[in-house]
């Protein structure tokens, strides 16, 4: 049956998905991989595939050990609990996903408080973090952990500098913070920069890094860290509940979408510019094309006269998805299941739109 998948991509759907690039479906070869996988009792680290995986991200990124973590989510919430305790603080950037999209997990399930500051384009800098860390004093909650996001997935997909991101790694280091780096897009931040994700992540202490998003795994994402750091990870997560069994299978995917996926992922790029090279040109809409940099884009609908939720709405009727991030935002995400021509037809229909609008203006 998997073979009527052809690659990537699934010929012959009609819809235009461009909510998100966790909608990827397992390519014919990762289907084939997890058919084929050998497997073992993962909790007692007897997944032959399980363990070839995190060899083998540990190899990629340079570090002793890697952990294979249930979701993105999960693997950050684990970092959050191995490097904190409760009663301690989190610096973040106000949009980071960890302090909007992640169900406040880092109070309820690490005890511990969000302290975020607004960045422009969600880079933050050591300026915006040095003043949030907190003075040592009995009256303050301390600060635990500094955490940041490469690629921005809320800022429109943007990249850090890397002398910024290393030199808030430098500084934390030496005020003795440890910083982790939510990498669910790194693939995506070393194909834009031509920079290995070894060396865009060399001074972290902790790495996540999503297999399930533009890398096109059905399900999972990976810590990458210290063997001691990795350790401990391991028991956090078991103790929230993703201590997973014969997970082979799904490792199997993992590894062809980590050793082969990232060599296709300048085409996402691609057409993410085209997309939003031909947004700019729709009256109406706002956008920089010069800042879409990786699969992401984010753009203001507020001068067409309708929210985004009734844009998108209106894309849905015509099998165009994407959705509203703010009450005039629209995201729109490019992955390996829309080609150019299904790009063109989302330029196309949001033209329509836009243009009915104004002729009922
Ligand atoms: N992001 C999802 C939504 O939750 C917003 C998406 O569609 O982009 N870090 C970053 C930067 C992410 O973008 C996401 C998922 C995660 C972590 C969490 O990964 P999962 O979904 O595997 O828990």
């Amino acid at each position: 049956m998997y073979e009527a998948n052809s690659g990537n991509g699934q010929a012959g759907d009609a819809a235009v998905d461009l909510r998100s690039d966790t909608v990827t479906r397992p390519t014919a070869a990762m289907r084939r991989a997890m058919a084929e996988a050998e497997v073992g009792d993962d909790v007692y680290g007897e997944d032959p595939t399980v363990n070839r995986l995190q060899a083998r991200a540990a190899e990629i990124f340079g570090r002793e050990a890697a952990l294979f973590v249930p979701s993105g989510s999960m693997g950050n919430l684990i970092a959050i609990k191995t490097w904190t305790r409760p009663g301690l603080e989190v610096i973040c950037e106000q949009r980071a996903h960890v302090n909007q999209y992640e169900l406040a997990s880092m109070s309820a399930l690490a005890g511990c408080f969000p302290r975020p500051a607004f960045a422009e384009d969600g880079i933050l800098t050591w300026p915006l973090v040095e003043p949030l860390i907190r003075a040592k004093s009995p009256n303050y909650s301390q600060t635990g952990l500094v955490t940041l996001e490469n690629t921005h997935n809320m800022a429109g997909g943007t990249i850090y500098p890397t002398a910024v991101a290393e030199e808030i790694c430098d500084r934390a280091h030496a005020a003795g913070l440890p910083v982790h780096l939510d990498g669910a897009r790194i693939f995506n931040a070393s194909v834009a920069t031509g920079k290995s994700v070894k060396e865009l992540t060399r001074k972290f202490d902790s790495v996540m890094f999503c297999l399930s998003k533009g890398l096109g795994a059905p399900v999972g994402s990976m810590v990458v860290g210290s063997r001691e750091f990795i350790e401990k990870a391991y028991v956090h997560r078991k103790m929230l509940g993703g201590g997973m069994r014969q997970v082979g299978v799904l490792a199997a995917a993992g590894l062809i979408a980590l050793e082969e996926t990232p060599k296709t992922l300048h085409r996402d790029h691609e057409n993410a510019k085209f997309l939003a090279e031909g947004l700019a040109k729709i009256p109406g809409i706002s956008i920089d094309p010069k800042k879409v940099v990786t699969n992401i884009l984010i753009f203001d609908v507020r001068q067409t006269g309708r929210t985004g939720a009734q844009i998108s709405a209106e894309l849905k009727k015509r099998d165009i998805l994407a959705n509203a991030t703010d009450k005039f935002l629209i995201r729109m995400v490019t992955h390996y299941d829309v080609d150019r021509a299904k790009i063109e037809r989302a330029i196309a229909a949001l033209s329509e739109i836009c243009a009915t609008e104004r002729a009922h203006a």
